[in-house]
């Protein structure tokens, strides 16, 4: 006898540990998406990508934008967060409410309740962008988790230790897919491999990241 399934199938997936407080949230963010791309366009049309300088001079691969109270910026003088976009000189555009949704029930569902993020920082990687291994300090405070979200083309995703030398772990994030890294995990080093393979039905040959945070 076969069983019976009770649960749809985002119902039924079960939260894949990716650390003692790091899990993947395999499809989550699937039902929230055509709300959230509709969002997504009306924030880069006032807040544009574009590819920020490191504090030693390169040019990032990733292209980035932000929406929220704070934005993510880097330039020679280094990596902070920022309430004014240096490139409209404005405000970000404000988080849209279906973002703070995706990333309170996301948070929720991986055992953080209360998750008041105030920064969205937006990546967008084309074939062959990379994110080197890196930690996220720049916050105030460490208390709260990151959520972030996948769209488009698939990507492998490193996540090592709290040391940059540890050995790091991969997983594959595909369209739909959220992470959310807390507590013991909130510090640990993290990147992307170079994107490649087939483009995606619906956004074509790129990556879109959000990555939200608890950043003042
Ligand atoms: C990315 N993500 O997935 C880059 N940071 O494009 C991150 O740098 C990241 O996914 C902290 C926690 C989760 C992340
Ligand atoms: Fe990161």
């Amino acid at each position: 006898m076969t069983s019976l399934n009770l649960f749809s199938d985002e119902e039924s997936r079960q939260p894949i540990p990716l650390g003692p407080q790091a899990v993947l949230l395999r499809g989550y963010a699937l039902p929230l998406l055509s709300e959230a791309l509709t969002a997504l366009n009306l924030v880069t049309s006032a807040s544009p990508f574009r590819h920020m300088l490191t504090p030693g001079g390169r040019k990032m691969s990733v292209a980035v934008t932000n929406c929220g109270s704070l934005g993510w910026v880097s330039d020679s003088r280094g990596y902070r967060y920022a309430r004014i976009d240096p490139l409209t000189n404005a405000p970000w555009p404000a988080m849209p409410y279906s973002f703070l949704r995706l990333a309170r029930t996301a948070a929720e569902t991986a055992g953080f309740s209360g998750f008041a993020p105030d920064a969205c920082l937006i990546n967008r990687y084309l074939p062959g962008a990379r994110l080197s291994l890196h930690q996220d300090q720049d916050e105030r405070d460490f208390s709260a988790p990151i959520v972030s979200v996948s769209l488009g083309m698939s990507a492998t995703f490193l996540f090592g230790g709290l040391k940059r030398n540890e050995p790091a772990r991969r997983a594959l994030l595909q369209h739909g897919d959220v992470v959310v890294w807390g507590g013991a995990d909130r510090l640990r080093y993290h990147g992307i491999l170079p994107i490649k393979g087939p483009g995606h039905p619906e956004l074509g040959e790129q990556r879109i990241n959000f990555t939200f945070r608890k950043a003042g």
